[in-house]
C-alpha cells in the first residue's frame, strides 16, 4: 500500500477536462492503492478534497477530510453522483489545486443528496451541506471535467486563467 505523493495536474492540462470513467468491481485493488495516495497528496497539498482526474486517473474517485486538524476524517468516494441539490443557493469562496492562488466566490446549490459506494463496496446516501456540500460538489465537478471557474462570468474565468497563466509561467522561468 504504497501512500507515495502523486504530482497535481495544473490547469490547462487536457486531463482536468475530461469526463472520468465509473470504477467498475475489478478495479478494487488499483482503487484502494490510488484512494491511499490521493490522501497522502491531498494532505501535503494541503486541500480538503482531492478529485482522481486531477492527480491523471481517468477513474470516478474522490477523496476528501472537511474534519478537524486534531480529529481527521478521511473519505473515500467511488462512484459519487449528486441524487439532487436545493434550489436554494449559496456562495462559498472556492481553491483549486489545479489553480494555484486563484479564488473566487461560487455560487452553489446550498444542499445536495450524494449517492456513493466505499472501498468495501458498502452504498452510502447523505445530504451534505456547508463545506462538506461545496466539497462535494467541487470533486464531484472535477470527475464531469468542470473547474470552479467555469460557474464565473466569462470575463472573471478569462481573468483568472490569464492570471494562473502568466503566474505559472513566471514560476516554471524562475525554476
Ligand atoms: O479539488 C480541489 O482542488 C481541492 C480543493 C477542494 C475545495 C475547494 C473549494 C472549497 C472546498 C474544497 C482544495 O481543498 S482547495 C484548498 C481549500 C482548503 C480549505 C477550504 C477551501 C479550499
Ligand atoms: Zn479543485
Amino acid at each position: 500500500m504504497s501512500d507515495e505523493k502523486l504530482p497535481i495536474l495544473l490547469v490547462p492540462d487536457a486531463r482536468l477536462r475530461l469526463k472520468a470513467r465509473a470504477v467498475e468491481a475489478g478495479d478494487d485493488d488499483s482503487v484502494r492503492d490510488l484512494s491511499a495516495r490521493m490522501l497522502a497528496t491531498m494532505y501535503a497539498a494541503p486541500g480538503i478534497g482531492l478529485a482522481a482526474p486531477q492527480v491523471g486517473s481517468g477513474l470516478r474517485l474522490i477523496v476528501l477530510d472537511v474534519g478537524p486538524k486534531d480529529a481527521p476524517e478521511p473519505m473515500v468516494l467511488v462512484n459519487p453522483e449528486i441524487l439532487a441539490a436545493s434550489r436554494e443557493m449559496a456562495i462559498r469562496e472556492e481553491g483549486c489545486l489545479s489553480l494555484p492562488g486563484q479564488y473566487a466566490d461560487v455560487e452553489r446549490p446550498e444542499r445536495v443528496k450524494v449517492r456513493w459506494r466505499g472501498l468495501d463496496g458498502m452504498r452510502h446516501e447523505t445530504e451534505a451541506e456547508g463545506l462538506l456540500g461545496v466539497c462535494l460538489q467541487h470533486e464531484i465537478d472535477h470527475l464531469n471535467g468542470v473547474l470552479f471557474v467555469d460557474h464565473l462570468s466569462p470575463l472573471k474565468r478569462n481573468m483568472m486563467l490569464r492570471k494562473l497563466a502568466k503566474e505559472l509561467k513566471a514560476r516554471t522561468f524562475d525554476e
